[in-house]
């Protein structure tokens, strides 16, 4: 909205051209978002803890784990709260893309609170029926995949990781594989939502990613220089990036060691819903699996424990999965675990990046 309105007066006030750049408004986004979590933030927690919705905590896992019951939940509130008025207040609210991606955060965000609430007036952790939760997560992921696939002009080629001649067009086969992007997207940060701020932290790096990613890919020269798809409109995209970056790190200051909130579902399946559709429109696809290398090697470690657990009899390959269970079944101290998960992140990251000159 202060697009709309700011940036009309540049014509009489030369200053208010500065709202046209979108590296502005993706760092403005940013800091909106982190202030209204440091403003909001206590306020929200205050009211949880009054409301008791505390965290149930199983009683199979790692033993440091029970001392957290009672930690509330339901923390991604905030950070969606914060993304959404940030976006828009500085994105360009013309660009279809914006409200997609919104909304998908929102729908997803919805099938977490549902999961969350159930989870907290049942006191356990069942929550909304697996099968449930997939559907409407199904239905939401396919409903946008289907409206991009019927845009005029919306490419059905996939981009593959350092192969720039690889470019295989899928028909209508790609709004399966974008629904399955989004939908796997949304669980792997799910199940990755584990320890203080192993979640959050990697998919600050994600965003911050696919920030850049999406401003090379709705900038026609940049596009054609690095050889990325160019996607009219995807620039605006770098806007949301930036609010969720801002409101990551607002919500990790009460998320960080020992947590004050979690973010329950309603935040990994929001966070993870959105970044899956950052993929799909900034035609970097596949790249996320590299880009979220941490939430893949999560998942990896549920279905191959789970997958040899079946074939070998009640064997397991791992102590525990996902994976940080595993380290921190082996001694490793919560914080250890989190912050080496952050710093591969980061590795995840920078080798993304490279795919742009790697190829
Ligand atoms: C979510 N969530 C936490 C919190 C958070 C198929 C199977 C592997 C599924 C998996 C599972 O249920 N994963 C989903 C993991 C839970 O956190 C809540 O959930 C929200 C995210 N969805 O925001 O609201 C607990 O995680 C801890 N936590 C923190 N700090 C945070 O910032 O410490 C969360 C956020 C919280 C808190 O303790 O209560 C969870 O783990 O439940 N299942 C599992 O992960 C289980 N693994 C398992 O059964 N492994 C078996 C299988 C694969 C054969 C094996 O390896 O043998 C473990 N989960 C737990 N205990 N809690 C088992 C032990």
């Amino acid at each position: 909205m202060l697009f709309h309105l700011l940036y009309p007066l540049h014509t009489t006030y030369s200053y208010f051209n500065v709202f046209r750049y979108i590296t502005f408004r993706a760092i403005y986004a940013a800091i909106t978002a982190l202030v209204i979590c440091f403003v909001i933030g206590p306020w929200l927690i205050r009211k949880l803890q009054e409301l008791q919705i505390g965290q149930t905590i199983r009683e199979d896992g790692p033993n440091s784990h029970l001392t957290k019951k009672g930690t509330p939940t339901m923390g991604g509130i905030l950070i969606i709260f914060a993304v959404t008025i940030s976006t828009l207040l500085w994105a360009n609210l013309t660009v279809g893309y914006i409200w997609l991606t919104v909304m998908v955060m929102l729908g997803f965000g919805l099938i977490g609170f549902l999961d969350d609430y159930r989870k907290f007036t049942q006191q356990n952790s069942r929550g909304v029926p697996g099968k449930v939760r997939l559907a409407a997560e199904v239905a939401i992921a396919l409903f946008v995949s289907t409206i991009l696939f019927l845009k005029p002009g919306f490419s059905t080629t996939v981009t593959v990781p350092f192969f720039k001649t690889v470019l295989p067009d899928l028909g209508w086969g790609y709004v399966l594989l974008a629904t399955f992007i989004i939908v796997g997207a949304a669980n792997a940060v799910n199940l990755t939502d584990g320890l203080d701020g192993l979640a959050i932290g990697p998919a600050i790096t994600c965003f911050m990613t696919y920030l850049l990613f999406a401003y090379f890919a709705g900038n026609t020269k940049i596009a054609s220089y690095l050889q990325v798809p160019y996607v009219a409109g995807t620039g605006e995209l770098a806007i949301f990036c930036g609010a969720v970056v801002g409101a990551g790190i607002g919500f990790l200051w009460y998320n960080a060691y020992p947590a004050q909130v979690f973010m329950g579902d309603v935040g990994a399946l929001s966070l993870g819903g959105s970044l899956g559709t950052l993929a799909v429109l900034t035609k970097q696809e596949i790249l996320l699996a590299i880009v979220g290398g941490i939430f893949v090697l999560e998942t990896a470690s549920v279905i191959f424990q789970v997958g040899w657990f079946k074939i070998s009899n009640g064997k397991r390959i791992f102590r525990m999965a996902p994976l940080h269970h595993h380290f921190e079944l082996k001694g490793w101290a919560e914080p250890k675990v989190i912050v080496r998960f952050w710093i591969i992140s980061i590795l995840f990251a920078l080798v993304a990046i490279s795919t742009l000159k790697l190829r």
